[in-house]
């Protein structure tokens, strides 16, 4: 079994009648997902789900999970979620799935968060992957400008067909391209303060519990 999809089964086991459960995006995610739905047509089990994009809200409306907006709950119990890396702290980068935005919205409406990786994505510091920031599309580029002159090394994230990426909020995504990340909380609030900066990929002192997949199984880090 792929280390995505036994991380995604060990998860669902999280997941108890009544809770109302954040939804999250990603290959791993994707495997929780599709246990949730089947828990949900072949047991039973009564969830509701509020969902961190558009894809996953396909899917698991696919699946017959009940869905509620984050705005028509009074909080989320747990919220199950991909990563792209997570530093030796517990400290986070999202956003390769272009979802971070609305990821970090459900977040902060989690009483608990529990991150589900493979061990390709646990990492001594953050930086090796690139760093994505959501920027409003008027004055991205004077952003971008900016961001290479500080020497982050940025680009717009592209589709397939070469076009600008959009997420599901009508954003772009400027990708940093900065290597290892020393200080993530300094850069953090500096990103959080350009102009036009909507959110970006940092995930700082969030995560309760991290599930890694590993050829000997699941390792719980809490
Ligand atoms: C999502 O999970 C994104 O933030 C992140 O990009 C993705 C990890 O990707 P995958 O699980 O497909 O490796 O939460």
């Amino acid at each position: 079994m792929e280390l995505k999809e036994l991380v995604g089964l060990k998860a669902a086991e999280y997941i108890k009648d009544g809770m109302t459960v954040g939804l999250g995006t990603g290959s791993t995610a994707y495997y929780f997902v599709k246990e949730i739905g089947r828990r949900v047509k072949e047991e039973g089990l009564n969830i509701t789900g509020v969902t961190t994009s558009v894809q996953t809200k396909e899917l698991a409306t696919e699946l017959g999970i009940p869905l509620k907006s984050v705005d028509d709950v009074p909080y989320i119990d747990i919220t199950i979620d991909g990563a792209d890396e997570i530093s030796e702290d517990f400290q986070g980068v999202k956003g390769g799935g272009g979802a971070l935005l609305f990821e970090k919205i459900v977040a902060d409406h989690s009483k608990r968060i529990i991150w589900i990786v493979d061990e390709s994505k646990m990492v001594k510091h953050l930086g090796a992957f690139p760093l994505p920031v959501e920027v409003i599309t008027y004055g991205s580029i004077c952003l971008f400008n900016r961001f290479e002159a500080k020497g982050y090394n940025p680009t717009f994230r592209k589709n397939a067909d070469g076009s600008l990426y959009l997420t599901d909020a009508k954003n772009f995504i400027i990708d940093l391209h900065i290597g290892e990340i020393t200080d993530p909380k300094a850069l953090a609030e500096e990103l959080i303060h350009y102009t036009g900066v909507v959110e970006h990929g940092l995930f700082l002192d969030c995560v309760d519990t991290v599930l890694v997949g590993t050829a000997d199984g699941v390792k719980v880090l809490e």
